[in-house]
């Protein structure tokens, strides 16, 4: 049976962690919008947000470099009801879907939620990529290095930890955040 608003709002919140990425247009200005919009959803605040990355494109190499960054939700969203929310800011800020692994305006990935393990059609818990990827656990360690994996029974720290140091060191704090 669905949960009505009345349940809904009983239920405590918990933590999520996000993965933003974007290489076309303004990429620093797009993942500052993108974190405002959130902060301005219902049910979703956003506490913490690490520095933005630059970082050379995985998947095809003639694109743009990227930028990347993490944040920490704390929300009374369900997983799916928070992933709709971010694929209706995808959308709203224009993005096009063309390839996989292609280039983006804004890509918003759930990272973790909860300790939740999912293995959906439409929603994958953890997201599956992550702790392959040195320019989502750069700035997931900065904001939440005891964040957990719940299916590799690992830290944020302990999976940057066993990453290539040459390719987590090619991911690289930009100075400014463009607020
Ligand atoms: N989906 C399932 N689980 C999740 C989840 N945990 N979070 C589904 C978000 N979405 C999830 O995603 C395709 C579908 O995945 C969605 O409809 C959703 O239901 P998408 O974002 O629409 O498509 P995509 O991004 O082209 O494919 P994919 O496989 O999600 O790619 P990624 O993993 O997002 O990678 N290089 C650098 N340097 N930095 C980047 O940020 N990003 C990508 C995209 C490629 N190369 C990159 C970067
Ligand atoms: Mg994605």
């Amino acid at each position: 049976m669905p949960l009505g608003p009345a349940a809904i709002t009983a239920m405590p919140p918990v933590l999520a962690y996000l993965g933003l990425g974007a290489n076309l247009g303004d990429p620093p200005k797009q993942l500052a919008e993108a974190l405002a919009r959130l902060g301005a959803a219902e049910e979703v605040e956003v506490i913490k947000v690490s520095a933005f990355y630059r970082n050379p494109p995985l998947g095809p190499p003639d694109q743009p470099w990227y930028v990347n960054a993490a944040a920490q939700l704390r929300t009374r969203l369900t997983p799916e009801e928070l992933l709709r929310v971010l694929q209706a800011i995808e959308t709203d800020m224009g993005r096009v879907k063309k390839e996989r692994w292609g280039p983006r305006r804004i890509d918003l990935d759930l990272l973790l939620y909860n300790g939740v393990v999912l293995a959906g059609p439409g929603l994958v818990l953890p997201h599956p990529e992550m702790h392959r990827r040195a320019f989502v656990l750069l700035p997931l360690v900065e904001i939440a290095p005891e964040a957990w994996h719940p299916l590799l029974g690992k830290t944020a720290a302990e999976l940057l930890a066993a990453l290539d140091p040459a390719e987590v060191a090619l991911v690289r704090p930009i100075s400014q955040r463009f607020k």
